[in-house]
């Protein structure tokens, strides 16, 4: 599976596409259809005659836990984990023996790192000046109070001004005009840092990354300081459609340094194939179905938004960089590749899901405490964390919430939510059983303020603001808790071996199967 279309034929054959040859608006229809189907647990959409447009329009490649599987080129969330704990099980190689096999593994990161190739299929039309026309495409307007037509599933490519690296970001795109669109990068990610760096160098105002005066909108430290003398331009390149690995790996929260490309090839276990764009120095997926080219101004800002958010609540609008196109390049029959957000359940809740699972190793590396991890997809993810620790030391529950909000793009967690390690994270209601009955509410809070989300509407202020963490662990002496804590009330082993045997003669049926009977479920 190199590309998009090689996907479509794999979902086509696994009877997980259906395809629309219906005339259907991309304007709000498309996203009723979605949502509908997304819900349901249907399958990927393509729609073949979307109206306005000669591109048909895919949706919904990831909304399903199988096709997010599929994506990630694995047959369970936890065998992607699994495969990244490869990369951390990083142990001194004490013998030769040992240092062929860290050797081996080397060699394995070594053969995904992204190659350049001459051409690629992405650049089969190439258009330029006024003959550039985002109107041309199918893109969505996905709910009613949107301030337009957005991009939704775009690869944002910038090269950091100072070192050069690479970085691949999944931020919208609200589509302004032929040739310009708004681009939503929150100020806490990578491609906001490159615009930041790009605009310290551009005119030496070192107080760019702290422009935000007190009571600004969020982005407007994302522009630098509009008003001052930034003079120039930072290159952006847009890759729409590609290998869906590809694009999850847009949207991983990677520690700055870490090239998405690098780790999407890992993941696909080959390397992505690169070409140079036609009028940027930067390169994109020559597998692409589109590419956007152009750059960002460096002292501009325009409004961008509202647009219906992945909250399930419209993101307010708020002035972010201008992206002006000086290529548009796609495949001669280029397929658009688009996604809606909204009241979850969403496409976008199976690459959460795919996040949570691949980079819980990676959090254990530096939280060995931790066991396991469920962030519930209404919450956004980043509004709620459910955490089980093995507690081996007081307060360690506390520390691991710490821990937490100085993690990567963990930082926005709002609420984090500490369980014994013996506690199933994705059974909300043993978690909540744990939580309403452990949990002391004077001790056991902590509330912090730190930085929110962008997205955060219920804080007073944009992009700060209080979180709590819950430690609904046991209590122990040496945390406090002079009492006695009561065991949990379950039955002895052997009683239930002794029954299990006994059952068949009940006259009661298939243990958990007789109708209206409560069970435990065992
Ligand atoms: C469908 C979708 C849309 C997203 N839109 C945005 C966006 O508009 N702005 C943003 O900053 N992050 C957005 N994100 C989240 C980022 O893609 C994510 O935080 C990613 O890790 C950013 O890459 P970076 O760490 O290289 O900055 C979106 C994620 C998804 C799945
Ligand atoms: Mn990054």
């Amino acid at each position: 599976m190199r590309d998009l279309r090689d996907f479509i034929q794999l979902l086509r054959e696994k009877g997980q596409l259906a395809v629309i040859d219906a005339p259907v608006d991309p304007v709000l229809e498309i996203t009723e259809i979605a949502d509908r189907v997304v819900k349901a647990g249907g399958p990927a959409l393509l729609f073949t005659n979307p109206k306005g447009s000669s591109f048909p329009v895919l949706i919904n490649q990831f909304g399903s836990d199988e096709r997010m599987c599929l994506a990630v080129r694995a047959s369970s969330y936890d065998e992607v984990g699994a495969r990244i704990q490869t990369l951390t099980a990083f142990e001194p190689p004490a013998g030769a023996w040992e240092k062929v096999k860290a050797l081996g593994k080397l060699k394995d990161l070594a053969g995904v790192q992204p190659r350049t190739v001459k051409s690629g299929p992405c650049q089969e039309v190439v258009k330029t000046g006024a003959d550039i026309d985002l109107g041309a495409l199918p893109v969505l307007q996905c709910w009613p109070l949107d301030a337009g037509r957005f991009i939704t599933l775009p690869l944002v490519f910038t090269k950091h001004p100072a070192t050069g690296k690479r970085n691949v970001g999944m931020y919208r795109l609200q589509v302004y005009d032929r040739d310009t669109t708004g681009m939503h990068w929150h100020i806490h990610k990578d491609g906001a840092e490159h615009y930041r760096v790009a605009a310290e160098q551009a005119d030496g105002a070192a107080q760019a990354g702290a422009a935000a005066a007190p009571g600004t909108g969020a982005a407007s430290a994302t522009v630098a300081a509009a008003g001052t003398a930034a003079t120039g331009r930072m290159e952006v390149a847009v890759a729409i459609g590609t290998d869906p690995v590809i694009t999850y790996a847009a949207t991983a929260p990677l520690p700055g340094p870490i090239d998405e490309m690098t780790f999407a090839g890992f993941l696909r276990q080959e390397a992505v194939d690169m070409v140079r764009c036609k009028t940027v120095d930067l390169e994109v997926p020559a597998d692409a179905e589109f590419v956007l080219e152009g750059y960002v101004d460096l002292a501009e800002a325009r409004r961008e938004g509202p647009f219906g958010d992945h909250t399930g609540y419209y993101s307010l609008a708020d002035d972010y960089p201008v992206l002006h196109l000086t290529a548009l390049t796609h495949r001669k029959d280029a397929i658009y590749s688009t996604t809606i957000v909204g009241q979850a359940p969403m496409e976008d809740a199976y690459l959460g899901k795919a996040t949570e699972r691949i980079f819980l190793p990676l959090l254990r590396l530096t939280l060995p405490e931790v066991v396991d991890m469920d962030l519930p997809k209404e919450g956004g993810f980043h509004n709620c964390a459910i955490i089980s620790v093995n507690k081996r030391y007081p307060m360690q529950a506390r520390k691991v919430i710490h821990a937490v909000w100085g993690t990567g793009q963990m930082q926005f967690t709002k609420s984090v939510v500490i369980v014994d390690g013996d506690v199933d994270v994705h059974d909300y209601a043993q978690v909540a059983w744990r939580v309403f009955n452990n949990v002391d509410w004077q001790r056991d809070v902590t509330i912090v303020e730190g930085p929110l989300d962008v997205l955060d509407h219920s804080s007073p202020h944009p992009v700060r603001g209080g979180k709590i963490g819950i430690d609904a662990t046991r209590k122990w002496p040496a945390e406090g808790h002079d009492r006695e804590w009561p065991a949990d009330v379950e039955m002895s082993a052997h009683v239930k071996a002794r029954v299990d045997e006994l059952w068949p003669s009940l006259g009661l049926g298939e243990p958990g199967r007789t109708p209206g009977f409560a069970h435990s479920g065992a």
